[in-house]
């Protein structure tokens, strides 16, 4: 077996002592190019295996050789990695204990507050959430709730039409009418909160888009007397422990008897107050019991089913639990009124 180191040996210490002697990353890199590369000083050397007669041996010495030089290198080339590492974090050194940006918290509607405090009240007791279209058929918002074409209670939700058929619906009623049509005279007790649009002039308690939650129950003995204690139970929850409810008789086509219902004033519990305009009540929402014509339009027998229907404002709900004083600032997308409001849920 023949030894072929000499062959190597001074090159292999010059490369060594040029990778030692570097300076820069650059130059290690120079110095790689050069000797190590394909067509490197070094590389070449394997040419002359093939003059040789152990070309074993010739091969082991020439990887020995390589695998000392590569070491040195790697050493090297670890050394000026590290150091420019260790410039990189000194230069980008971040104080962690200066005080990070605030992000301001943002805060819930009380349009929406108020809506999902009624869903979850009525949920609780039993109620499902129906949703029904805002555009709809002139059937479902008027003629299946006794309200044919030239009534007068029409005037009273004019409201934008599409076509002679087709408008934006003046009332969440409409969603009742779609519900009853699909139950099969099977009993119902839900509540539709939506979107209602009506060609009313806006002013502090008035707007032209506002939303209502319609409750609707339908089963074998319904009385007056259920609608009464699930309103009051409501206005318990909502208002306060003490909370009252008044019925004064009304008129809706699709309710008879049909009620206006009052809440004792929250803020003077009844003794009167700037709140209740000095009367002790506050005007809350329309009820009543739903008129014969329209269970049996929807496919209700009327000596066997009865039911209780109401309809309440969502913005006037809000507007007394948390004392606003004008509808519009729901609309007006002014967030000094939400950050008041903040304060208020805080308090
Ligand atoms: C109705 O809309 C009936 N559909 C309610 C109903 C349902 C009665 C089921 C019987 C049975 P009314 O027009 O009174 O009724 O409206 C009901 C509530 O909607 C009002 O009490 C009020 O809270 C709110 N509301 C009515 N008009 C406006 C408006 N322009 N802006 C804001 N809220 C309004």
């Amino acid at each position: 077996m023949e030894n072929y180191s000499h062959i190597f040996d001074e090159i292999t210490s010059k490369i060594i002592s040029l990778v030692e002697e570097s300076k820069s990353l650059e130059a290690l890199v120079e110095i790689k190019n050069k000797y190590l590369s394909k067509k490197g000083e070094f590389s070449q050397l394997m040419i002359k295996i093939r003059e040789v007669a152990d070309k074993k041996s010739f091969g082991e010495a020439f990887n020995a050789a390589r695998k000392s030089i590569e070491e040195k290198y790697d050493e090297k080339a670890d050394k000026f990695n590290q150091e420019l590492l260790n410039k990189k974090l000194e230069s980008e050194q971040v104080d962690i204990t200066l005080p990070g940006n605030t992000l301001s918290r943002g805060v819930e509607n009380p349009f929406f507050k108020v809506k999902k405090e009624i869903e979850d009240i009525f949920v609780s007791m039993g109620y499902t959430v129906e949703t029904g279209p805002e555009i709809d058929f002139d059937k479902y918002v008027f003629e299946l709730l006794n309200i044919p074409k030239d009534h007068p209670a029409r005037d009273m939700q004019d409201t934008l039409y599409i076509d002679n058929n087709l408008l934006l619906r003046s009332h969440t009623s409409s969603i009742q009418a779609h519900v009853m049509e699909h139950a099969n005279g099977k009993p119902i007790k839900i509540i539709c909160p939506g979107k209602t649009y009506r060609r009313d002039d806006d002013d502090v308690t008035h707007s032209h888009q506002f939303a209502q939650v319609e409750g609707l129950v339908i089963d074998k003995n319904i009385n007056l007397g259920n609608l009464k204690a699930t309103l009051e139970l409501f206005a318990k929850k909502m208002f306060s422990k003490d909370s009252k409810v008044r019925f004064r008789s009304s008129y809706f086509p699709f309710t008879e008897p049909s009620v206006e219902v009052d809440v004792s004033c929250f803020n003077c519990h009844g003794k009167g107050c700037p709140t209740c305009k000095g009367s002790g009540w506050i005007e809350i929402l329309g009820a009543g019991m739903v008129h014969p014509n329209v269970l049996k339009m929807s496919g209700y027998d009327p000596e066997v089913y009865s039911g209780f229907a109401f309809g309440v404002g969502i913005e006037r709900v809000a507007m007394l639990r948390y004392g606003i004083d004008d509808i519009r600032r729901f609309y007006q997308s002014d967030i000094r009124f939400i950050e008041e409001f903040s304060k208020k849920v805080e308090d």
